[in-house]
């Protein structure tokens, strides 16, 4: 009997030792360690000794037990080391020693003022919302009081959509929505990106940034819109700007206003960021036209409201001093790199 534990001993370990993944090393277990497994068979085989070679016979087939129970282990633990080996020969090498790059890129030039006004309005009381890129037909045009009979669809060339929808022209496409939702009072903005099919130039691209804003309540005035239009300007610039109000048609407002700040390019003498005029125009605005009230379900009669368009992507090139708005979308890091050491 001896000789017989020894030799399924001496196989066993000999298996576990050849064994070349977990697998094979759990078949080796089964095989040996199993319910029908050669030693276990053994053990049973102990029962039917004699009283006297029972326990020291028990005894050697439980140490064996033991001892191939630790060898699988340890089989196991190195088999395990082995497969960790070869995962970390494979994969990519991370040196954790070479210093760090230098171009840790930054926010872009939009992103950053877009914040900055943010800030600005939710210091006084505006919620900011977010508008959709494709949109409605119904609130592009038709909810801001712009019909498909109506002129004004020809002051923005529009990117249709074979599904009729449009790639937004403006920010004043997400009013109705809001408007549906917050119903009165009500004061917030809402950014976003708009597109045009327009002839570029240094203050033109076919897609660019707005910053739209409503407040709606009892007994707005257009000196409240003043008031909050001259805040935010000069928060942003932190100084005093020149700014000009004059009459603007647009179908959603009336009365409407073109609120330009003096080019900071040529301090007002003209160039051809500001086409010569000396202005930049940068921010639509007026008092909200009583249908636009009503298609957002606000009561015209009770309430009424100021809206703006803010132009994002000027105001970002004109805080930076950037000449030409096509960098913008340039992709050109170099613009951002300018604007992380300003
Ligand atoms: C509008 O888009 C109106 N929805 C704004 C508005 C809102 C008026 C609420 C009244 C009440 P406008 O087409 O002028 O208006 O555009 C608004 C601003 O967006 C412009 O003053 C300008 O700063 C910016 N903008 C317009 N077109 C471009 C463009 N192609 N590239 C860069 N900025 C532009």
């Amino acid at each position: 009997m001896k000789e017989k534990i020894e030799s399924i001993k001496t196989e066993c370990i000999n298996l576990i030792n050849q064994s070349i993944n977990q697998a094979e090393l759990d078949n080796v277990r089964v095989q040996y360690l199993g319910k029908k497994g050669e030693l276990t068979v053994v053990l049973k085989e102990v029962g039917l000794l004699s009283a006297e070679e029972r326990p020291l016979i028990g005894k050697i087939v439980n140490e064996v037990r033991e001892e191939i129970e630790l060898k699988i282990e340890e089989k196991k633990n190195a088999l395990e080391k082995e497969e960790m080996m070869k995962q970390l020969e494979n994969a990519y090498r991370f040196d954790f020693t070479i210093p760090e790059k230098e171009n840790i890129g930054s926010l872009h030039p939009i992103t950053i003022v877009q914040r900055e006004v943010e800030e600005i309005f939710k210091s006084m009381g505006f919620n900011v919302e977010e508008g959709y890129e494709v949109e409605t037909e119904y609130n592009n045009f038709e909810a801001v009081n712009v019909p498909s009979y109506h002129p004004a669809r020809d002051m923005q060339d529009t990117f249709w959509l074979d599904n009729g929808q449009v790639l937004k022209t403006q920010t004043s496409a997400s009013q109705n929505r809001i408007l549906k939702k917050y119903g009165s009072p009500l004061k917030a903005i809402f950014p976003g990106r708009c597109f045009r099919n327009e002839d570029l130039d240094a203050s033109h691209e076919n897609t660019f940034f707005q910053l739209e804003g409503m407040m709606v309540d009892e007994n707005i005035s257009v000196a409240n819109l003043i008031y909050f239009m001259k805040t935010m300007l000069s928060e942003v610039f932190k100084k005093d700007l020149n700014v000009r109000l004059r009459p603007g048609y647009f179908p959603f407002v009336e009365p409407g206003f073109e609120l330009d700040i003096s080019c900071m390019y040529c301090g007002g003498k003209g160039c051809r960021v500001c086409k010569h005029s000396g202005w930049i125009e940068l921010c639509p605005c007026g008092i909200i036209h009583p249908n636009v009230l009503k298609m957002g379900g606000v009561d015209s009669e009770k309430y009424s409201g100021f809206a703006f368009g803010l132009g994002l992507s000027r105001l970002a090139m004109m805080k930076y001093g950037i000449t030409d708005l096509r960098l913008l979308n340039s992709g050109d890091l170099r613009v951002l790199k300018q604007i992380k050491n300003n």
